[in-house]
């Protein structure tokens, strides 16, 4: 394999004062935090789509990175290259898992069985590489949004044909997705909603939609797959409308079809944002809710309206993040994938080294604070005090079954109760927050 990126050797810790750029300065993979190391708190994926796949275009203009395997004449050729270049990538960087699209390993060939045959011969080759070197696959997807056939949905198209479909596309990449030892398998939504409601039937989409998944999960369980089927919600872009807004909108459809112990969370710092929501918030709710599984870690720009795809850099926000991570147990099958985009401008194959290694020591920075905010104990003594009075057991009843409103109000009227108001100290909680 011809040299892709400037470096061969792996990437390490060299510590926060290393002048070497392509050096680790805060993540230290073997580093113990909160009685975990680094790499088992943070379990880093590299994914396939925006790494290897996405050639630098944007809504004006075209390709500027120039892979090689872009102008590859031999489109099983350019799959095989990019196997090269992701395991390259993995080991460089010393990250252990990796995700993908079927689409963005194999290519589409002329009919499903065609397409079929190119995944499951791309997915011998991974199986080869990960066999002798130890990387893993975090989760497997289906895109079911590029090619023409779904550009009114997937599961949700108003034509049965596109959902019969789907199935079949779903049926092999689970498939692949199991036989490659996979730990989720993700359902991508991007197009399960509506543009303009004058053409839509809603009550007949969600049912499509409910019905499509608990097709997916039965089938998950008839091969065995111990993973979870996570979900990615995302508000817009490219539908108009989506029935996968948000965990909390999740959680509704999974209730009502039985599905909230199978499918949880796979939860995007950009579709939060997109949302109106921040990343801690979204994992807070789905972790409340049991239904917290992975993350992919790219965030968005603040001023514009759509998916940037970024890497996410942000201390302070990772920092929230991470300390909503910990609470929420940390990761069980679940992980952080780069599903983030160098920016265009970022041509040389090294950008995407820079890329991954700052949102790494981004996210152990993170790591670290949240892990003082824990140890110090201040914050979360605060928080309790809040709702401190929730411990005592006549407060408890009222949410207990048997707790009835007039009774409640009896106790009200025969106690006096008056509620008192309290400082909510959002103040000196911030303060308390970058002091770590
Ligand atoms: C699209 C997106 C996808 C999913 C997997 O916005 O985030 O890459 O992560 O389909
Ligand atoms: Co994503």
């Amino acid at each position: 394999m011809p040299k892709f990126y400037s470096i061969s050797e792996p990437i390490k810790y060299e510590g926060p004062n290393s002048a070497n750029d392509l050096s680790y300065r805060w993540y230290n993979p073997d580093q113990k935090v909160l009685g975990k190391t680094m790499r088992e708190h943070l379990r880093f994926a590299v994914c396939y789509w925006h790494t290897l796949c996405w050639p630098g275009a944007d809504p004006f203009g075209g390709e500027t990175f120039m892979r090689p395997w872009h102008h590859d004449a031999d489109p099983m050729s350019a799959a095989k290259t990019k196997t090269d270049i992701m395991f390259e990538t993995l080991r460089i960087l010393d990250i252990d898992y990796f995700t993908f699209h079927d689409l963005d390993i194999a290519p589409e060939g002329n009919s499903l069985k065609e397409f079929n045959a190119n995944v499951s011969a791309i997915a011998k080759i991974l199986e080869k590489k990960m066999a002798t070197s130890n990387k893993k696959l975090l989760w497997g997807t289906a895109n079911m949004f590029s090619n023409r056939r779904f550009m009114a949905g997937a599961a949700t198209n108003p034509d049965p044909d596109v959902f019969a479909y789907c199935a079949a596309q779903v049926k092999h990449c689970l498939d692949v997705t199991h036989d490659l030892g996979g730990e989720n398998y993700v359902m991508w939504g991007g197009r399960e909603g509506y543009e303009t409601l004058i053409n839509t039937k809603i009550g007949q989409e969600l049912k499509q939609a409910g019905r499509f998944l608990s097709l997916v999960v039965d089938y998950k369980h008839k091969i065995g797959f111990k993973g979870p089927i996570l979900i990615e919600p995302k508000p817009k872009e490219p539908s108009t409308h989506q029935y996968d807004y948000d965990v909390a909108s999740i959680y509704g459809l999974l209730k009502s079809y039985g599905l909230e112990n199978d499918v949880k969370m796979n939860i995007e710092q950009n579709h939060a944002i997109l949302a109106g929501h921040t990343f801690e918030h979204e994992i807070a709710l789905a972790s409340s809710l049991g239904i917290f599984g992975s993350l992919d870690l790219n965030r968005g720009g603040y001023q514009v309206g759509w998916d940037t795809d970024q890497f996410a850099m942000n201390v302070p926000e990772l920092t929230l993040m991470m300390l909503e991570v910990i609470k929420a147990g940390g990761f069980t099958t679940g992980g952080m994938n780069f599903d983030a985009k160098i920016r265009r401008q970022s041509i040389d194959p090294d950008d995407l080294l820079y890329g991954h290694v700052a949102s790494m020591d981004a996210c152990a920075r993170g790591l670290l604070n949240a892990a003082k905010i824990i140890e110090d104990g201040k914050v979360a003594a605060t928080v309790d005090k809040r709702y401190a009075k929730w411990n005592t057991a006549q407060n408890k009843a009222m949410l207990e079954k048997g707790a009835t409103l007039d009774g409640i109000a009896a106790r009200v009227h025969k106690e006096g109760i008056e509620p008192q108001p309290v400082s909510g100290r959002q103040e000196y909680i911030e303060g308390l927050l970058n002091n770590v």
